[in-house]
């Protein structure tokens, strides 16, 4: 395989102006025809183009038919036409047979449907194209089928003409206005019905479509309303308007990932767009509201300036999951007091820098550490990754902390004055946020280059006498993944925005204890309260606080200002004393997830002590019952950090035992459950008030603390096995169903063997409430090895499960290896070879599915014997095949290197 090189790149040497595409639709047999008016820039080179899994029928230039072997060659993956005059139309015949084609890229057969997938190189699939995102190209599309087996022909932009054509078929005409790459292509056709909207905007009207099967339409109410708010949004705070004349949303249940930006066409998996109570939880719905907005986001932040090449992927992802972090952080605090709007934000912020800590935090600790722009990658579709996307989106969250709000939108502003229309780099982004605001952002730039996660030592000193604090930090960097290679690597101390805040430890004068002090920097005349930003640039710097009044405990990284992992030498009461009085939201989260970590930790090397001391359980117990705390930060508050969190922790140590850390992470939540047992019970009955089901955060947090009470007192106490049942009877919304469900099949086998039966009756057929029921019984951590396997043997021979696509592949075998530990990780190695197995059956199909299912076993180097070398046993196994895809091989490949 070959490794594709960030250093290797050279502008294409044609322009692309136009591009016309003919298709003529069937799944078994689709013609392509192209007419691509080309130009040369300089040179005398051959024009080279991608194409695979097609079949070549014609070529000519300026409707004159050149000859194979002399004018043209083509090989498995290239066309090469050898002799082009300076300019011309050259024009293309091809055909692809969507019905095998099961990889979901390129063009493929969906139900009754037809679709594209073309990022990032799907496109070559259907036809001989420069397929690569700097070739940036006009295109008019002819879509011609059946009308009635396809009566829905759709494609990018604005439709130009629609009519019928002769033996009962039909077409339709579209272009699209603005040059795009052809990643960014898309067509369907499909037997779809419609929720349409016209709306104002930007002193035009609109059509807004959202196409799904016509049974699904009561769906789709939300996913449109969430359209309005995304593009309400987008020209509100970043005066960036919709462009076309209307914007379509498709979903298909057969989709490799959430959802693809295509312009003015976007596809979905139905995951994304489809909400209803009755079949969607109220993390179903947030996520539904977070992928519309992102998808929409793209429209300028991907589409209308792209990336020059997929080394700078994260220049559209990153930025984008920025822009929809942001988007639902200003959704879930529309309306809300000052006070309760903080609340949520901080919500909102906890929930996705967990996720980062969880799962990007582990990838740049393993095999697969890359920078967020990679300087190197065998198959671009293994790069589509947390540390792209999550630690992208940190990345630019940082230039918002360091210019502000207000120095932030002046670099946007400029960005697009500058590149609109263009394919450009990460470079071209900072340069942009750095000439708006005229600051220098060159270390900054270290950011995209030094993979891993940094750690900022911390040592903080109080002088009584000269009543000052000092604050010495240290970062460290070292080498991970592919840097490991690059013996000639050095890694440099990044530009990292610190905010910080000292609590007061007492009360000293007017300040009371819990306070925020005032914070004076040394040398600087600007003064701050609460929380000052520290610019951290060196490798070690220290930073002297002045009038300090008392002895303070130090909050730091207040927000998640940095991705970094902090170390200061807190004490067990400092921690108390941060989980009582830290007056930033997320820092106060923080110190109760510090506090779980520690106490685990304890735990897995004095299994037979108490997890937590009388004083936690003190703090704890007051922050459970402070109705001042909202539900969801409260049920947040209460969540222990994931085994996978936890995990990655002990393995920067320590050899790491899976079942020693299950063990003790459930021995922490029993605690929390018992001794808390009557707070539960209050709290389930307050908050079990039969109100009518309505998506709000509020309304979703109040569920979420309701249903942890619920769980926890199923831990507790067995009679809670009525109240799960009832509420799975009675309630009138999946989140609350689901929640009962899970619940019963944990802790109370003999009521949920009927509960599943009545649940896979219900929702029959409700394919992705099915979903939810096979997720479910995969992630049963409680009963025995035993009982599990045979639990998977069935699920993989029920009926549901034959031609199982992405989604139901990801509920069943996914949620086995990523979200059950306990059962995984059998000494027996049982589960590796369930891993192994799948893996395999699976890349015959489709490679990129395959592929995101062989990570899960990339940290095997972290694990105590025997997993360790099961685990490598079990990648060895893989790695032997002879007929791996390319996806595959890579991240196998990396993990045994
Ligand atoms: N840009 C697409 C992801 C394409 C993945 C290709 N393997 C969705 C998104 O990030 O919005
Ligand atoms: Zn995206």
């Amino acid at each position: 395989s070959t490794n594709h090189l960030l250093s290797d790149y050279t502008p294409y040497p044609f322009h692309i102006h136009t591009t016309e595409l003919v298709f003529d639709l069937s799944p078994e047999r689709t013609t392509v025809t192209s007419w691509l008016d080309f130009e040369r820039k300089t040179g005398a080179q051959a024009m080279v183009l991608d194409g695979e899994h097609i079949e070549l029928i014609a070529v000519s230039l300026d409707e004159v038919a050149l000859i194979a072997d002399v004018d043209y060659t083509v090989n498995a993956t290239q066309l090469t036409l050898h002799t082009l005059p300076e300019s011309g139309v050259l024009s293309i015949i091809t055909a692809c047979t969507p019905s095998t084609n099961t990889s979901l890229s390129g063009l493929f057969t969906t139900g009754a449907h037809l679709m594209t997938q073309c990022e990032a190189e799907g496109f070559r699939r259907m036809t001989y194209f420069p397929d690569r995102p700097d070739v940036l190209s006009t295109y008019t599309v002819t879509l011609l089928a059946d009308k009635a087996q396809f009566p829905v022909l759709l494609s990018n932009g604005n439709l130009v003409e629609a009519r019928e054509v002769d033996n009962g078929g039909h077409m339709t005409i579209w272009n699209d206005p603005f040059p795009k790459p052809s990643y960014l292509f898309a067509l369907v056709a499909g037997q779809l019905a419609s929720l349409e909207e016209t709306i104002e905007h930007d002193g035009q009207s609109k059509l807004l479509q959202v196409y799904v099967e016509a049974h699904d339409v009561p769906k789709a109410q939300f996913a449109m309303d969430s359209l309005k708010a995304s593009i309400h949004w987008d020209k509100k705070r970043y005066n960036l308007p919709l462009d076309l004349e209307r914007f379509m949303i498709v979903a298909t249940s057969d989709f490799n990932m959430g959802a693809m930006e295509n312009k003015g066409l976007n596809i979905f998996n139905t995951k994304f767009v489809l909400a209803h109570p009755d079949t969607a939880t109220d993390v179903d719905f947030e996520n539904v509201e977070a992928v519309v907005g992102h998808e929409y986001f793209h429209n300028w932040t991907g589409n209308r300036v792209t990336c020059r090449d997929w080394f700078q992927l994260s220049l559209k992802e990153g930025l984008t999951v920025y822009r929809d972090q942001e988007f639902s952080s200003d959704q879930l605090a529309e309306g809300l007091s000052e006070k309760a709007a903080a609340s949520a934000r901080a919500v909102k912020r906890i929930d996705d820098v967990s996720n980062l800590r969880t799962a990007q935090f582990a990838e740049d600790a393993g095999p697969m550490a890359h920078p967020i722009r990679p300087v190197a990658y065998e198959e671009i579709n293994n790069f589509y990754t947390m540390t792209v996307y999550e630690k992208g989106a940190e990345v630019v969250r940082m230039y918002e902390t360091l210019l502000g709000r207000d120095g932030f939108r002046k670099g946007m502003d400029l960005y697009f004055e500058r590149h609109d229309g263009t394919a450009v780099t990460c470079d071209d982004f900072r340069a942009a946020m750095a000439d708006a605001n005229a600051v220098d952002l060159t270390q900054f730039g270290r950011w995209y280059e030094q993979a891993g996660t940094p750690t900022v030592s911390v040592n903080g000193t109080y002088d009584a006498a000269a009543r000052t604090y000092t604050l010495s930090l240290t970062q460290n960097n070292p080498a991970v993944g592919i840097e490991l290679q690059q013996a000639s690597l050095l890694k440099l101390p990044l530009h990292i925005p610190l905010n910080i805040g000292l609590l007061a430890s007492s009360n000293c004068g007017s300040i009371q204890v819990g306070d925020d002090l005032p914070l004076y920097l040394a040398g600087q005349t600007d003064a701050a309260t609460g929380t000052l930003p520290l610019s951290f640039t060196e490798a070690s710097q220290t930073f002297v606080l002045t009038d300090i009044p008392c002895a303070p405990v130090p909050s730091l990284n207040r927000q998640f200002s940095a991705p970094v992992l902090i170390h200061f030498n807190y004490s067990d009461d400092d921690l108390n004393f941060l989980l009582q009085h830290d007056n930033d939201a997320f820092n106060r989260w923080d110190a109760a997830q510090q506090v779980y970590t520690r106490c685990i930790l304890n735990n897995m090397r004095n299994p037979d002590a108490a997890v937590f001391s009388p004083t936690q359980l003190n703090t704890l117990g007051e922050l459970l019952h402070n109705d001042d705390l909202s539900p969801a930060y409260r049920a947040q508050l209460f969540t222990l950090p994931s085994h996978a969190f936890l995990a990655q922790l002990i393995s920067r140590v320590q050899a790491l035992d899976p079942q020693a850390l299950h063990a003790a992470r459930q021995r922490a939540n029993d605690a929390l459950a018992t001794h808390f047992e009557s707070a539960w019970q209050l709290l389930y009955s307050q908050l079990n008030n039969n109100q009518a089901y309505v998506y709000t955060g509020a309304a979703a947090g109040q569920r979420a603390l309701k249903n942890l009470a619920l769980h926890q007192l199923a831990t507790a106490n067995d009679d809670t096995a009525v109240l799960v049942q009832n509420q799975y009877n009675t309630t009138d919304n999946m989140t609350d169903r689901i929640a009962a469900l899970s619940i019963a099949v944990n802790h109370f086998p003999a009521a949920a063997t009927t509960m599943l039966a009545d649940f896979y009756q219900r929702y029959a057929n409700e394919a992705l409430v099915i979903d939810k029921w096979f997720a479910v019984q995969a992630a049963n951590s409680h009963v025995s090895h035993n009982a599990i396997a045979q639990t998977l043997n069935d699920l993989l021979k029920h009926p549901a499960f034959i031609k199982p696509n992405p989604n139901r592949l990801r509920a069943l075998i996914f949620t086995f290896c990523n979200a059950n530990p306990h059962h995984f990780h059998q000494t027996n190695g049982a589960g590796y070879d369930f891993w192994a197995k799948h893996v395999l059956d699976i890349d015959q199909k489709n490679p990129q599915v395959s592929s995101r299912l062989a990570r899960s076993m990339e940290h095997w180097r972290d694990y105590a014997e025997p997993h360790r070398s099961l685990m490598q046993a079990a990648l060895k196994k893989v790695a032997e095949n002879q007929t791996l895809s390319q996806d595959v091989r890579e991240i196998i490949g990396k993990a045994l290197g």
